[in-house]
C-alpha cells in the first residue's frame, strides 16, 4: 500500500481542505491536470455529524455518522462525477477515512439525514450499535476517555477527546469500514489517508486493509492496491512509534514539519540540511509522507503548533521551496483558508472555523485571479507560483540524487538534483553573491521562482549557466522570496 498510484511524472498531492466536490472537479481540469500534480487528499466524504455551537466547525467531519457520502462538501452524485473527471485528466483523489471513531455525545442527525446517538451507541445509517464499540472490558481509564499516552492499550481502545471508539476487533465492524472504503475504490478513489492511525491496532489496520479491493479498472492498471498514509503523530516522545504502521503503509511524517521550521524561522543554520533525511532521525523516504504544515497543526490541534504556515508566508514558500527540491518523502502541499485568527495566550479562539460560506452555510465556491491565486477567502497555497513551478521541478528531476551541495558555512544553501535542476536558497541576514557548480548543461535558463516561462520568454529573472556549469547568482537577503530554482525544462 505504500506505492502511490499517481499517473506516471506525477509526484505530489496536495490537501484541498474542506473544498467542495464541484471545485475539485474543476480545478483537476483547470489546473492540478495542467500543472502537474499527482492528486488530492479531500476531506472526508462520509456523512458527519452536524455541529451548530460553534456554527459548522471544519472539526465536525471528523465525527462520522454513517457512511453514506453525503456532506458539505456535496451529494454522492457530486462526488462520483469529481472522481471520474479528476482520473480522466490524470489526477487522483486520496479520501481522508475516519475510521478510528463515530461521533461524540449527544443525539441528531447527520448531513445526509441519519440519526445518531452518541449516549446509546446507535448508528443505524450504518447500522453500528453498542456492540460495536469499546467499552470497559477493553478500555480501563477510568472516564473511557485518553489520558494517558504512555499506555498504548489506553490509546488505542480508550476515546480520543470522547469521540465513541469503534472496536475493530471485532469482523462485523471491519467488515463494514472494509465496504466502505472499498465503494470508494469501486468509484475511483486512488487511495486513503488513514485518521487517527496512531489510535487504532496495527493488526486490525492490516486485516481491514487486506479486505479492500484493487483500484478501479476503468482508470488504474489491473492489480494496482490503493496507496494509503496512516496519520500517526509520532514525535518521538510517546509509548506508540510510527515504526509499528510503516510495515502496513506509509505513515505521516509530523517530525519533518517542526525541524523544517526550526530552519526556516533561522533558529538551525540551514547548511545542517546537506544530510537532510533518515539521518535526521526519521524513518526510511519510501514510507513517509511529508508536508510543512496540515490542517489540524497549522491552527494548533492535533498535537501541534510551531510549524510554518501560509500566515508566514517568505518562510513558508523557501520551507515548501527546499521540500519539493528535496527527494526525501513523498509530498503533499497544504491548499487552505483563511480565517481570523485570535490567539489568546498561546490558543487561537478560532481554531475552529470552517471554510468560506454562503448565508445559508454551504461552502462557497473560490474565486480565481488573473495571477492564477484564489480568492473568497480561499488560500490556495497548491496555486502560488513559487509553489506549483516547484511541483513541476520535483516532477523534472525525479529519480536524480542531490548533487553539488553548497552552504556559505551557516544560512544559505544550494545543490543541483543530478544534471536536471538548481536550486539556491538565502535563509541568511546577508546577500548571496556567488559563482556555483550547478551540475546543468550550458544555457540560459528561467528560474520558477520569479516568474514563469511563458510563450517562449522568461517573465522572471534569467540565468546563465556557462560551459563548466557554473553560473552567478545574486540574492538579496530582503528579497520576500529570496530563492532561486532553475532547470532543464525552462531552458530558454
Ligand atoms: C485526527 N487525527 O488523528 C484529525 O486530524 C483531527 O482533526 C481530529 O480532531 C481527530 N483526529 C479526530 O478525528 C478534530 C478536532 C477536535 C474535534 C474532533 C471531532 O481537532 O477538536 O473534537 O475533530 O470533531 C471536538 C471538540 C472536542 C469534543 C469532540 C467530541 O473539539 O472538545 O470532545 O469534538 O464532541
Ligand atoms: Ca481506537
Amino acid at each position: 500500500f505504500s506505492n502511490p498510484t499517481c499517473a506516471p511524472g506525477r509526484y505530489t498531492i496536495t490537501h484541498l481542505f474542506e473544498w467542495k466536490w464541484t471545485d475539485i472537479a474543476d480545478e483537476c481540469e483547470k489546473f492540478l491536470g495542467p500543472y502537474g500534480y499527482c492528486g488530492v487528499q479531500i476531506s472526508p466524504p462520509n456523512e458527519n455529524r452536524v455541529v451548530t455551537s460553534p456554527n459548522r466547525p471544519w472539526w465536525e467531519r471528523y465525527q462520522p455518522v454513517s457512511y453514506k457520502l453525503v456532506t458539505r462538501s456535496g451529494t454522492e452524485a457530486e462526488f462520483r462525477n469529481m472522481v471520474d473527471r479528476c482520473n480522466k485528466v490524470n489526477v487522483r483523489i486520496y479520501a481522508d477515512v475516519v475510521i478510528n471513531h463515530m461521533t461524540g455525545g449527544g443525539s441528531g442527525s447527520g448531513t445526509g439525514g441519519s440519526h445518531y446517538d452518541g449516549g446509546s451507541l446507535s448508528y443505524p445509517g450504518v447500522p453500528f450499535s453498542s456492540w460495536d464499540f469499546n467499552a470497559g472490558s477493553e478500555c480501563h481509564s477510568g472516564d473511557g476517555d485518553i489520558h494517558n499516552y504512555n499506555d498504548p492499550n489506553e490509546v488505542r481502545n480508550c476515546r480520543l477527546v470522547s469521540l465513541r471508539d469503534l472496536k475493530m476487533s471485532k469482523d462485523y465492524v471491519r467488515d463494514k469500514v472494509a465496504d466502505y472504503m472499498n465503494n470508494l475504490i469501486n468509484i475511483g478513489v486512488a487511495g486513503f489517508r488513514v485518521d487517527a492511525a496512531k489510535h487504532m491496532w496495527p493488526g486490525d489496520l492490516r486485516a481491514v486493509f487486506g479486505k479492500l479491493h484493487n483500484l478501479n479498472t476503468k482508470y488504474f492498471n489491473s492489480g494496482q492496491k490503493p496507496f494509503i498514509f496512516q496519520e500517526v503523530i509520532d514525535m518521538g516522545g510517546e509509548a506508540i512509534k510510527a515504526a509499528e504502521y510503516t510495515p502496513i503503509a506509509r505513515v505521516t511524517n509530523f517530525i519533518y514539519g517542526i525541524k523544517i521550521a526550526d530552519v526556516f524561522r533561522g533558529n538551525n543554520p540551514a547548511k545542517y540540511l546537506k544530510n537532510w533525511g533518515s539521518a535526521w532521525g526519521m524513518p526510511s523516504p519510501f514510507d513517509v509522507v511529508v508536508f510543512i504544515d496540515n490542517h489540524d497543526n497549522q491552527r494548533g490541534h492535533g498535537g501541534g503548533g510551531g510549524v510554518l504556515t501560509h500566515f508566514e508566508h517568505r518562510a513558508y514558500k523557501m520551507a515548501t521551496a527546499f521540500m519539493l527540491a528535496h527527494p526525501y518523502g513523498f509530498t503533499r502541499v497544504m491548499s487552505s483558508y483563511d480565517w481570523p485568527r485570535n490567539i489568546v495566550n498561546g490558543e487561537d479562539k478560532n481554531n475552529w472555523y470552517g471554510p468560506p460560506h454562503n448565508g445559508d452555510m454551504s461552502i462557497k465556491g473560490r474565486s480565481i485571479k488573473a495571477d492564477l491565486s484564489c480568492g473568497n477567502g480561499w488560500t490556495c497555497e497548491h496555486r502560488w507560483r513559487q509553489i506549483y513551478n516547484m511541483v513541476a521541478f520535483r516532477n523534472l528531476v525525479f529519480g536524480t540524487t542531490v548533487n553539488n551541495w553548497w552552504d556559505n558555512g551557516n544560512k544559505a544553501i544550494a545543490f543541483s538534483r543530478g544534471n536536471r535542476g538548481f536550486i539556491v536558497i538565502n535563509d541568511d541576514t546577508a546577500d548571496v553573491n556567488a559563482n556555483l557548480q550547478t551540475g546543468l548543461p550550458q544555457g540560459t535558463y528561467c528560474d520558477v521562482i520569479s516568474g514563469n516561462y511563458e510563450n517562449g520568454a522568461c517573465t522572471g529573472n534569467e540565468v546563465h549557466v556557462g560551459g563548466d556549469g557554473r553560473a552567478h547568482f545574486h540574492i538579496s537577503h530582503q528579497s520576500e522570496d529570496p530563492v532561486v530554482a532553475i532547470h532543464i525544462g525552462k531552458l530558454l
